[in-house]
């Protein structure tokens, strides 16, 4: 394999205007037109309905979507690849209608049928390619850089089956398999001309050639193709389509050519199924290593395509001059998921085109970003050697030279000392070696950042601190934003046009503006509006939970919530303990201080996490004895919320009166979620951990609830830990205790919450929930009381929405376009 083309293509002159051939038909008759000849039947049920809006509005983005690609390659704007194995976008339509303003033109188009926007809006099926947080902030950041005018193209992973649906039976979480494409995806564009085929397995040659000069061959590899899938991402009102170009592994044509040769062509074919099982799944794991091989082969897929891709267009343009590549190219690989891209960018280079190491590692270096979002250890990306060897024998030669340099450089900056060496080393040694997916991310990236200020200090003073004695100057904080169109603008659209009554509509690109809010905390007949905005979403999502949970909740009650994927760091546990709290207090009689509260949990498990499962079992348990008792019900109300998705939270954040923020502190890197609470006017009861440090910061200790150890008094706290001393100090705590080992929740099911019992008393308990619990519990006295009065409690809900304009994810993507990216 050697390089190939030489540089063609002439520049032009100008930019390509793209013409529209034909004037693209408006809005409602595009509609009509797909509905009656685009689709199968044109019967009007509303999947089909929502299927010819989708197209229709599609339609009319191609323009300018075509127009953007031509304008960015014409001008030669330097490109973000943000390279993703996760990007979470929900919904599409209702996004895109706003972006576009095509709100009246739709509801024109439906006028003759019996159908609201609304319903068809529920017709659409959540594109949930994500698990959490992670693969959120890729989706806000998406249409961050839209609206912002920036080249940036997400690049993913195509999977037939999103995140698992969630399904809550006898109080346990089943799975179900997500087939979103089934119906189709009517945003999607096959694009086969992008095809690249990446490849697997095989082994290394080298041979000399007539120059003296070595090169390295992989041969014999099993080839798969990947397909390019391309999803328009509309900036807000501002004529940029960027695309999210989602790969889909295929069969290659020329498939085990021996076997078909020998006449076994059924088989052959059967077998394609190899290849395409790469893109069938998203691994449904939030924070946590599974080490599976498929998962390295989604890895490995999604990083050589996408570079392939790239450097194609680089050399469609320029040859294979790459002296400009660096100066015109970033990659910001999102976690380490991605990392094996920086192997393979030199594998490419010097392979294919022909580098020598040293100019294919300064562009290497020089292009790729990276991202840590988490400092979970059991998170930290490791491979196997056994494995890398096997399925990418050239990536991991690579990796042992890349390696190899860099110890060199850390012998230098700490000369004799051996320990540094396998400290700090790629390859982390022993009688089974892995690859420090971490490492090698860190050692080849000039930016590496963290998600919010704790997190970079912690990942500076902790986990990184070698590598941030070497290179302090890689070093930078972004802290993580939402998208202000979508969690403000369009799931919340009676404040918002409050909100652009008394602002003006400029908030929905600057969302500093909010900052006027507080001129407004005064203002008595604006209070009353604000509340009864509140009190109006508070119905809508009671009206869900009633359908989604059978609960009733109701509006004139404190609505606490937490939603956010279940894991025993975010502390559900610590929320339920509290309801079993106020159960047993009710039950008691002391009702006399009591705000009545509705409290909402909901989030997935990952499927092998048992502790996860048992504390959705015992929230579904305890909901059920708290709802059935109508001496309780009158003081709180308790639900789980099953399949909490983007479409969910979308109900939700708007409905909320508490944002429930309440991790170990030092264990959640940043947070989103409680980003979106605050921005639709909640107030956080939170740990100092995570973003919930500079929410805190933004609106004033007086407008949030604080609670719980810090970072340091946990780290300090957990080599002296004894929750049982701890819980018999604290009456309230015992009694809860006393509650739960009695048997109260799970009369019929003897035993099974003995587990999270053992847990909570057990000294090694890494989330420290019976620490926190006292403070919990007073600062939740604190919050009922604030609730008491409605005025004083909206005008902190005013201030908390005031406060939230730096969580834009439009603050962040200008951090990473001016300190990172350089655009
Ligand atoms: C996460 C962190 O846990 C969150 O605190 C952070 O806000 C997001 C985005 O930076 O990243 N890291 C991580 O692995 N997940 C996060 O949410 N997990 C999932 O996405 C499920």
């Amino acid at each position: 394999k050697t390089a190939s083309k030489k540089a063609p293509t002439k520049r032009q002159a100008k930019p390509k205007a793209v013409e529209p051939c034909e004037p693209c038909d408006a809005l409602p008759a595009s509609f009509e037109r797909h509905l009656r000849y685009g689709l199968s039947r044109g019967e009007g049920v509303s999947c089909e309905l929502f299927q010819a809006l989708a197209y229709s509005v599609k339609e009319q983005m191609l323009d300018n979507w075509r127009q953007t690609r031509v304008d960015d390659s014409h001008f030669q704007r330097k490109q973000v690849a943000y390279l993703s194995l996760e990007f979470l976008m929900g919904r599409a339509l209702g996004n895109a209608l706003l972006s576009l303003d095509l709100q009246q033109d739709s509801r024109d188009a439906l006028s003759n049928y019996a159908v609201s926007l609304e319903e068809l809006e529920e017709a659409e099926h959540d594109a949930g390619l994500g698990n959490g947080g992670l693969g959120r902030l890729a989706a806000c950041f998406l249409d961050s850089c839209a609206s912002m005018d920036l080249s940036v193209t997400g690049y993913g992973i195509r999977y037939e089956y999103g995140m698992f649906a969630q399904k809550i039976v006898d109080g346990y979480q089943v799975e179900r398999p997500d087939r979103w494409l089934r119906e189709g995806n009517p945003w999607e564009v096959r694009v086969p001309t992008h095809n690249v085929t990446v490849p697997f397995f095989g082994h290394t040659e080298s041979y000399v050639d007539k120059q003296g000069r070595r090169h390295i061959i992989w041969v014999e590899t099993q080839d798969v193709l990947a397909v390019a899938y391309d999803m328009p991402v509309p900036g807000y009102r501002n004529g940029r389509v960027n695309t999210l170009r989602l790969w889909k592994a295929e069969a290659t044509d020329d498939f085990d050519l021996a076997e078909f040769n020998q006449g076994d062509y059924t088989e052959a074919v059967a077998r394609k199924n190899l290849a395409e099982q790469i893109t069938m799944v998203l691994y449904p794991n939030d924070a946590s290593e599974n080490g599976k091989e498929l998962r390295l082969r989604q890895q490995y897929f999604l990083s050589s395509a996408s570079l392939q891709d790239l450097l194609k267009r680089w050399v469609s343009r320029h040859g294979h001059d790459f002296t400009q590549f660096a100066a015109k190219n970033v990659m910001q690989l999102n976690d380490t998921h991605p990392s094996i891209a920086v192997p393979e960018l030199m594998r490419l280079l010097i392979d294919e085109y022909g580098l020598e190491w040293d100019s294919a590692w300064a562009i290497t270096s020089q292009t790729m970003a990276y991202t840590n979002h988490t400092l979970l250890p059991e998170a930290l990306e490791r491979w196997p050697v056994r494995m890398m060897a096997q399925m990418l024998p050239r990536i991991l030669e690579i990796i042992y030279e890349i390696n190899a340099r860099y110890l060199d450089l850390v012998a230098h900056h700490w000369p004799g000392d051996a320990s540094k060496l396998a400290s700090m080393s790629i390859i982390q040694d022993g009688p089974h070696p892995h690859v420090r997916m971490a490492y090698l991310a860190i050692v080849a990236s000039f930016s590496v950042n963290g998600v919010a200020g704790l997190h970079t200090q912690l990942l500076k003073s902790g986990l990184f601190k070698d590598f941030y004695e070497l290179w302090p100057h890689k070093f930078n904080n972004r802290t993580n934003g939402v998208t202000p169109r979508r969690w403000l603008a369009h799931c919340n659209p009676a404040l918002a046009k409050l909100l652009t009554a008394h602002l003006g509509k400029e908030w929905v690109t600057d969302l500093s503006q909010l900052t006027a809010l507080n001129a407004l905390t005064q203002d008595t007949a604006f209070i009353q509006k604000w509340r009864d905005v509140k009190q109006a979403n508070k119905a809508l999502l009671a009206k869900m939970i009633a359908k989604e949970c059978g609960v009733e909740f109701d509006p004139s009650m404190l609505f606490d919530v937490q939603v956010k994927r279940i894991h025993e760091y975010k502390r559900q546990l610590l929320n339920i303990l509290h309801v079993v709290h106020l159960y047993h207090q009710i039950q008691q009689g002391h009702t006399e201080n009591m705000v009545p509260r509705c409290v909402l949990i909901g989030g997935k498990a990952a499927p092998g996490y048992f502790m996860a499962k048992l504390i959705i079992k015992l929230a579904s348990n305890v909901a059920h004895m708290v709802n059935s008792d109508p001496l309780v019900t009158p003081y709180l109300r308790f639900a789980f919320l099953p399949n909490y998705n983007v479409s969910a939270m979308e109900k939700i954040c708007p409905g909320t009166d508490l944002s429930e923020q309440i991790s170990t502190a030092g264990k959640e890197a940043s947070g989103t979620g409680n980003m979106k609470f605050m921005m639709n006017g909640a107030l956080t009861i939170g740990t100092m951990d995570g973003a919930n440090i500079e929410m805190l910061e933004e609106v004033g200790s007086e407008n949030f609830f604080l609670f719980g150890l810090n970072a340091e008094q946990v780290s300090e706290v957990r080599n002296h830990y004894h929750p049982r001393s701890i819980i018999d100090d604290s009456p309230a705590l015992s009694e809860v205790m006393k509650l739960l080992k009695s048997g109260h929740f799970n009369l019929l099911e003897p035993g099974i919450f003995d587990p999270i019992i053992a847990a909570i008393e057990s000294s090694d308990d890494q989330w420290m929930t019976a620490a926190d619990f006292d403070s919990y519990r007073v600062v939740q006295e604190a919050v009922a009381r604030a609730y008491k009065d409605p005025q004083v409690w909206t005008q902190m809900s005013i201030r908390n929405t005031a406060a939230s304009g730096r969580f834009s994810s439009d603050v962040t993507i200008a951090g990473y376009r001016d300190e990172i990216w350089k655009l």
